[in-house]
């Protein structure tokens, strides 16, 4: 059993989606814990680190962000302050007349049992932020990404689809890898 400690649903209505493919059982717990100001890496390693021995299991946390090429990798980081204060508007407003559009969406799985030091798991997927949004599945910054290669963006697609190559289900399938290689 690996508890995902997250106080996001949409992350665990897809994470179990993914899981469903694999023989490892997941439990969801709202747990919240102190996010130090850093890089996904940071936050995913020190998270894991102290939920697990809270609550002594293994446990998997996600940082993750969005990082916007013109902005110099903005919001990256500070992607959940962003999101809850200028949104997507706001987003698409500071690339107003801008014509690289190019950005990345970033998932760090930390992973951390009670008695063991933390492992991280990178994915990412590429894409572009829309001129306007589109689409209202998923959720925060998915309608204003968009991948190219389906002409959607992510607001557009199903958990199904979504999952097919997201930057969550990178890092979550580089995790499932590597725990089932532990087994
Ligand atoms: P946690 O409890 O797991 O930390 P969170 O929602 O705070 O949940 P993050 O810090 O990892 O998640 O994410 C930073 C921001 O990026 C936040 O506003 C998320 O809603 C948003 N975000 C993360 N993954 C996303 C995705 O797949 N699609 C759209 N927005 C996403």
């Amino acid at each position: 059993m690996i508890t995902f400690i997250t106080g996001n649903k949409h992350k665990v209505i897809e994470a179990e989606n993914i899981f469903k493919d694999y023989d490892i059982n997941l439990e969801h717990i709202d747990f919240g814990y102190c996010e130090p100001q850093g890089t996904l890496e940071e936050v995913a390693i020190s998270g894991a680190k102290y939920a697990s021995r809270k609550l002594d299991r293994p446990v998997i946390v996600e940082d993750a962000g969005l990082f916007i090429k013109a902005l110099k990798g903005f919001p990256g980081t500070y992607s959940s302050y962003v999101q809850d204060t200028i949104g997507n508007k706001g987003i698409l407003k500071l690339l107003t007349d801008t014509d690289n559009r190019c950005a990345e969406f970033r998932s760090v799985i930390g992973y951390c049992a009670p008695n063991s030091e933390p492992k991280i798991f990178l994915g990412k997927v590429s894409g572009e932020i829309a001129v306007e949004e589109r689409g209202n599945l998923g959720f925060a910054f998915d309608p204003i990404f968009y991948v190219p290669s389906e002409d959607k963006t992510f607001g557009e697609l199903t958990t199904d689809e979504k999952n097919r190559f997201s930057h969550r289900k990178n890092s979550l399938e580089k995790f499932i890898k590597w725990y089932s290689s532990q087994k």
